[in-house]
């Protein structure tokens, strides 16, 4: 079946739009927690639901034969040999907090691989894009990650996940790797971080535990900006595994002291 990624896309950034403008504009002033899943503070908010709802919504009205895999629970296959990898809310806690950290992403997937991402990041008005093999975009302009630098010489991004035993290790990892880069920022969103790696914001990002939502589109932006973009390092037993975007001699370096690290 012949997929015309031009519609896909216009689809993608449509829907990413409108929730986006959604969650901005009607983000209720008393927001709560409505749910958590892994933890007491891994939370979901009811603007979490409504917003993944409202994503499949819209794609659908297009691509109604389409699949769709949603952090909140939306999980359909289609027969159109395209899923949307859907994260409605990614910096949820950002989000309930009413700090600005936070995003949406939207990647469509075929059996090759992502295909397409979008990241709408509404507070501050930036949607990144990327189609594979096509370059990354911030609002339409094309980004480039940083050159490759030394380690002591990169600014790290990183999160954290959301039990207690695994924040205890990256607590230790975290507190060996500081001495040794330029300086680390924990901004809560994996997709805005992976963004801000292929923005030149950061040299680069690293985080075990992330979900195939989190990084879905926010991983092909950094690729196709130019960064290795691994994602499925070290698997643990309990399904995790780490994530590493940089450039390639910086993610090569990085991976080697995280290695040593045990991170
Ligand atoms: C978030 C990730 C972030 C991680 C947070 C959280 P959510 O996803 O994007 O990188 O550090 O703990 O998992 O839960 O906001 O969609």
């Amino acid at each position: 079946m012949t997929i015309d990624t031009a519609e896909l896309l216009a689809i993608a950034r449509d829907a990413a739009r409108h929730t986006g403008g959604f969650l901005l504009h009607e983000r209720p002033a008393d927001l709560g927690v409505a749910a958590t899943k892994s933890s007491p503070t891994d939370v979901v908010t009811e603007m979490d639901t409504a917003a993944e709802k409202l994503i499949i919504e819209r794609i659908r009205a297009h691509r109604p034969h389409d699949g769709f895999l949603g952090e909140e629970g939306d999980a359909s296959e289609g027969t159109s040999g395209v899923r949307w990898v859907i994260d409605p809310i990614d910096g949820t806690v950002n989000y309930l907090y009413d700090l600005p950290g936070w995003c949406v992403s939207i990647a469509a997937e075929t059996a090759e691989g992502t295909l397409l991402g979008v990241v709408e990041v509404p507070v501050v008005g930036e949607t990144f894009h990327a189609v594979r093999d096509g370059g990354a975009f911030r609002n339409g302009k094309p980004i480039h990650c940083r050159p490759a630098v030394p380690s002591a010489r990169a600014l790290v991004a990183t999160g954290f996940g959301y039990t207690v035993e695994r924040r205890t290790r990256q607590a230790e990892a975290i507190a060996a790797l500081l001495p040794r880069v330029r300086d680390l920022r924990r901004a809560g969103s994996a997709a805005i971080d992976l963004c801000s790696v292929a923005a030149g914001r950061v040299d680069a990002y690293y985080e075990r535990g992330l979900n195939p939502w989190d990084v879905a589109a926010g991983a092909l932006i950094a690729r196709e900006a130019g960064a290795d973009v691994v994602v499925d390092l070290w698997p643990e037993a309990d399904g995790s595994t780490m994530c590493v975007a940089a450039p390639a001699a910086l993610r090569a370096e990085l991976q080697t002291a995280l290695a040593a690290l045990h991170a």
